[in-house]
């Protein structure tokens, strides 16, 4: 399998995305700021001498005044006896309770962090504690949130990365570019100022992408990335799994709805919709295979459709109000989308009839637009009206 790193490296200075290295003379400004590092460890006790050596070793050399928040899930493979042990008051193991996950460890670590400056970071290594001073900086320079990021110039993996590793890292990235031009907002390492999570209504702990989740709900648009060399683990194992990407799909899902409101609802319609017509044609083939009538295949996908499209509005377009009577909401979106397709006929014919020279295939794409859009509205606002506003997750 060939290897493959996302970006080929140097020349960050030519990449508009990368934020730029302090100047020496800078250099102390970082030192000045103190800062709460939150990492969140499930199992990790390998992985803690080498962590926190190297974040001491750069408490040091720069002169930092940090505190390390490792926020453990009952790991109980000696974790906590070594952090007992290890000699520096600057390090805190909190054990938490009730239901283990790294969101809503991290969210418990930023909750507790007394210092004004966040910093998130995995406990594998994988991050360099070096960069923080140069991302605490690019704070100070004006961004909101600053990633160490892989993807811009500068910015580097293991070469190990297979092509599978890399597809999947790529397809991620690109499903939340509309939540944030940053080019790596998968990463799990960022600063930010604590007083930005006051922007936020409510920080959901699914997932493993809490620095996306924060970007979104506290609506960060100047987010600054510092190029970093990510290491891929060497001690402990994943807890990636299969699973914890499926949430992902879901954990986007619910940040489109957060900052796109009604648009994503209108999105997911048009999805629905598009999925409708599949069925349509399926239904309408498979009865005339069958020798039923022409007419009646018709009625008969055109019925189908509006049922398969009904349940998944239902469960997807509008599924903030799943509370409600599932029977009251049929009958409003067939007697909604019954009067959609009067819209779409009435529609076509003016079209075709009073703009001359319209063609035929025009007036037709216009009607169903005017329809669709019908249906939507109606759909939104009458059928699976909510009396809570639809863009709380
Ligand atoms: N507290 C807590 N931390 C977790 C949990 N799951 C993962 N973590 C930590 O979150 C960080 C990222 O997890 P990783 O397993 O490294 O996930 P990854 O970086 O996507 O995958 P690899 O590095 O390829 O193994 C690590 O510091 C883990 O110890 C959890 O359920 N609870
Ligand atoms: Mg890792």
């Amino acid at each position: 399998m060939t290897a493959l790193t996302m970006h080929d490296p140097p020349s960050a200075e030519h990449d508009p995305a990368s934020v730029d290295a302090p100047a020496d003379g800078l250099a102390h400004v970082a030192s000045l700021t103190p800062i709460s590092i939150v990492v969140p460890t499930y199992r990790e006790c390998e992985n803690l001498p080498g962590l926190v050596g190297r974040i001491d070793a750069l408490k040091h050399e720069r002169g930092l005044d940090l505190e390390l928040l490792l926020m453990d899930d009952q790991s109980g493979d000696g974790s906590r006896e070594w952090v007992e042990q290890c000699g520096h008051d600057w390090v805190r193991l909190v054990e938490r309770e009730g239901p283990r996950g790294l969101s809503p460890a991290v969210l418990d670590g930023m909750r507790l962090a007394k210092h004004p400056v966040i910093v998130v970071m995995d406990a594998d290594l994988s991050h360099p504690p070096e960069k923080v001073p140069d991302m605490v900086l690019a704070l100070h320079a004006g961004q909101e949130l600053v990633i160490g990021s892989r993807y811009v110039a500068g910015g580097s993996t293991d070469d190990e990365w297979g092509f599978f590793r890399w597809l999947n890292s790529f397809i991620a990235t690109k499903l939340a570019a509309p939540l944030t031009s940053a080019r790596d907002p998968m990463a799990g390492f960022f600063a930010f100022r604590k007083r930005e999570l006051e922007r936020a209504d409510y920080l959901n702990p699914i997932g493993y992408k809490i620095g996306l989740e924060v970007i979104v709900k506290c609506r960060l648009t100047n987010v600054g990335e510092v190029p970093i060399h990510f290491t891929d683990r060497a001690h402990g194992e994943s807890k990636l799994t299969l699973r914890e990407q499926l949430r992902y799909l879901q954990h986007l899902r619910r940040l489109y709805i957060y900052k796109f409101g009604t648009w994503s609802h209108l999105a997911q319609f048009m999805m629905v919709g598009a999925s409708g017509v599949v069925v349509n044609l399926l239904v309408l083939y498979a009865l005339v295979w069958m020798g039923v009538n022409e007419r009646v295949a018709f009625a008969g996908g055109i019925a189908v459709s509006l049922v398969s499209n009904f349940l998944l509005n239902r469960r997807f377009s509008f599924s903030y109000a799943r509370g409600q009577s599932i029977g009251k909401q049929f009958i409003g979106f067939a007697g909604a989308c019954s009067v959609g397709m009067v819209v779409q006929w009435a529609v076509s014919v003016l079209l075709h009839d009073f703009v001359s020279g319209t063609p035929l295939w025009l007036a037709s794409l216009g009607g169903i637009a005017a329809g669709t859009v019908f249906n939507f509205l109606t759909s939104r606002y009458l059928v699976f009206r909510n009396a809570k506003s639809p863009v709380k997750p």
